[in-house]
């Protein structure tokens, strides 16, 4: 990891006074300021006052997916989502803010209380739809607000609001995000905290580490430059920490305003305490490594899942993945150390690695223990941690507290080949088992289907997947592209079987007690063209416990842009006796009326479609107004 222009000026710094106020940088977020607060060990439940409102329930004796605590509040939120322009890094551009903040604001509750987030859709200027999808939420009594458009809503039209009700069914680490277009690379991303049992002791519960890749340039730029006839993939421009990192403005492109040294992050941490620190890959293409100078960290949860605790120098997150980590503060009271992320550019694609000297891909932050001069720079030196595959780590390393056993006989296993490359008019597209995904704005697959509505097989760009009444179900996937990819489940925490390169030999890791998480980087091939043989591979598994429709795709906003994306109907019979809020409903038809009035263009998957790497153009739709 050779230090950057960029961390080379910051490390030249006398101060780290920040040029630029929070309000500048990041609107009305307070994160990454040494004000954020730290979070509670539980969110205030009156009615609960002498306790958790989980009770004895511990990690090791409670099946996460069968229980929920009682006693739970609804949390009301409001989100107003609208345009705006910061200057994360001190390059001022145009934006999407929820309530005017970047990181939009943190959702903070118990497991088993409500989240109710009403979301009104205020973009103008122009204006286009907008939908929001809580990642890693089961959503298993409510598989309509899980926020992905053409699947189980309609876009939320200009002018509208629409509010989503869910329990919150596990317990951990997570974001929210867009789920409409690039959108969330423009923006519209946030941390939810769901409090619950610990399954290792901390002292100070530091909050969300949001970790993104950043650009320069407005996503449906990103998005057009993606799906253009023989496009070059788009690279990020820099890498943030709770939205704050600084660049070297001889570099900007585009004439943008820049002013040099913004202001990165600052954490507080203190001496002989144990602080917890919640790390999200909340970014569009970039496979992060975080490190923290002179401490190792304790991993204590991949995504939703808690596991026996672990100890290492450098966590990788694939986008969309979250790793909970303990760090025990060990130095003196005076004492300042960096923390870093870095984009890994043998796996991802930043400017600084292809076009040197433009972007950067280091982020850094600065942690200060409790007697330190908060303005020092830090003088400590990066802990090295040589060069890494492209993939999780082990998954003989990651135990679940709580086991859940893989069976060897799934009702149903379904094999998926991810292939890249010109479609019919020759434009790039990904596909899985040779069809790119195209969604449609005017139809929610979820209303379709519990209607009795298999009209859509017809439509093959679709992609739709219907598992009928089958209990359980495996994926093998092969990746015959030479990059990974971190491929999310909606409605789930999969076992992870077996991950690797070459063809499956049907070894399943820790049987009785796989990995488990919703997302899984599946290794790139080792050739392209590949074959078989050649190819990276996930095996995933699930019981079919969730009726619903379900999104199964890349991660990467880029790729899922250019069609990396199937859906998945599970238990049919029991989906359809369900019955969908009218609310939902309603989503559809107001999308009717404005997709009438205006010319809407289509341009991409129309799903979440951001990760730097802008390889893929097509499929989905994309819609704007002009
Ligand atoms: C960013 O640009 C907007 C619009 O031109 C302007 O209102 C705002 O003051 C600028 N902010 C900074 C930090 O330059
Ligand atoms: C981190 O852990 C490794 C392996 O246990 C150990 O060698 C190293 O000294 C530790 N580093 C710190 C800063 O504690
Ligand atoms: C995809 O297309 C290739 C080439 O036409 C064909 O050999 C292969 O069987 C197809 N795969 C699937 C899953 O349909
Ligand atoms: C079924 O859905 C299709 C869209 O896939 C729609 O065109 C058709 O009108 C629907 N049929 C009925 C009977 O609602
Ligand atoms: C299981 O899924 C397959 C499709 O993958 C389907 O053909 C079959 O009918 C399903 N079985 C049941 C019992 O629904
Ligand atoms: C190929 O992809 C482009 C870009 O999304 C799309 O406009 C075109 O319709 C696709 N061609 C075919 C034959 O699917
Ligand atoms: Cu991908």
């Amino acid at each position: 990891m050779p230090a950057s222009a960029v961390v080379n000026s910051i490390l030249a710094l006398s101060s780290l006074v920040p040029a630029l106020p929070q309000s500048a940088t990041n609107g009305n977020s307070n994160l990454g300021t040494l004000q954020a607060p730290t979070l509670s060990e539980f969110v205030a439940t009156p009615n609960l006052p002498d306790g958790f409102p989980w009770g004895a329930a511990t990690v090791a004796n409670t099946d996460p997916y069968t229980t929920t605590p009682g006693g739970g509040r609804t949390r009301n939120y409001q989100f107003n989502i609208a345009r705006g322009f910061i200057a994360p890094d001190g390059v001022n551009r145009s934006v999407l803010l929820v309530n005017g903040a970047f990181p939009a604001p943190t959702i903070e509750v118990n497991w088993g209380d409500t989240i109710s987030v009403k979301v009104c859709n205020q973009i103008t200027g122009p204006e286009e739809g907008t939908a929001l999808h809580w990642h890693g939420i089961l959503q298993t009594l409510t598989p309509w607000y899980d926020g992905v458009p053409s699947v189980q809503q309609c876009p939320i039209a200009p002018g509208k609001c629409f509010t989503y009700t869910f329990l919150a069914d596990l317990y951990g680490t997570t974001w929210y995000h867009s789920h409409y277009s690039a959108q969330y690379n423009a923006g519209l991303l946030g941390a939810l905290i769901i409090h619950g049992p610990k399954n290792v002791p901390y002292d100070i519960d530091v909050g969300p580490v949001l970790l993104t890749d950043w650009y320069h340039e407005e996503y449906f730029s990103l998005v057009q430059q993606t799906m253009a006839k023989g496009a070059a993939p788009v690279q990020s421009d820099n890498n943030l920490i709770n939205g704050k990192m600084n660049f070297d403005c001889s570099l900007v492109k585009n004439g943008q305003n820049c002013v040099p040294n913004a202001g990165i992050s600052k954490f507080n941490f203190q001496s002989g305490k144990a602080h917890r620190l919640r790390l999200i890959n909340a970014g569009s293409e970039a496979l992060q490594r975080f490190t923290i100078d002179g401490h190792n960290m304790t991993v204590m949860a991949n995504d939703f899942v808690p596991v026996k605790p672990y100890t290492t120098n450098v966590v990788t997150l694939g986008i969309g993945q979250r790793t909970d980590v303990i760090v025990q503060a060990n130095d003196s009271p005076d004492s300042s150390f960096w923390m870093r992320s870095d984009i890994d550019t043998a796996c991802s694609i930043n400017g600084a690695a292809n076009n040197p000297p433009t972007g950067n891909s280091h982020a850094l932050a600065a942690i200060y223990y409790e007697k330190a001069n908060k303005n020092q720079v830090p003088t400590t030196t990066a802990t090295p941690y040589g060069v890494l595959p492209c993939a999780n780590d082990d998954l003989t390393l990651t135990i679940p507290y709580f086991p859940f056993p893989a069976t060897s006989n799934p009702a149903v296993t379904q094999e998926i080949d991810i292939t890249f490359g010109p479609n019919g008019t020759g434009f790039n597209v990904f596909n899985m088992n040779n069809v790119s995904f195209r969604g449609n704005y005017d139809y929610s697959l979820l209303d379709l289907t519990n209607h009795g509505n298999f009209s859509y097989p017809d439509d093959p760009q679709w992609n739709v997947y219907n598992f009928g009444n089958n209990a359980s179900i495996r994926l093998v996937v092969y990746n015959l592209f030479p990059a990974s990819h971190p491929m999310h489940l909606h409605g789930h925490n999969f076992n992870v079987l077996a991950e690797g390169n070459g063809i499956w030999d049907g070894r399943i890791t820790h049987q009785q007690n796989t990995q488990r998480r919703d997302v899984q980087l599946v290794r790139g091939s080792t050739k392209f063209p590949a074959t078989k043989d050649d190819a990276g591979f996930i095996v995933l598994q699930y019981n079919a416990d969730n009726p619903g429709v379900w999104p199964f795709h890349c991660h990467i906003a880029w790729h899922v842009s250019a069609g990396l994306y199937i859906n998945t109907v599970e238990s049919i019979d029991l989906l359809q006796k369900r019955h969908i809020p009218q609310n939902v409903q309603q989503t559809c038809t107001d999308w009717g009326v404005y997709s009438q009035s205006v010319v809407v263009d289509q341009i991409d998957s129309g799903l979440k479609d951001r990760d730097v790497g802008g390889l893929m153009p097509e499929s989905a739709k994309w819609m704007r107004k002009y």
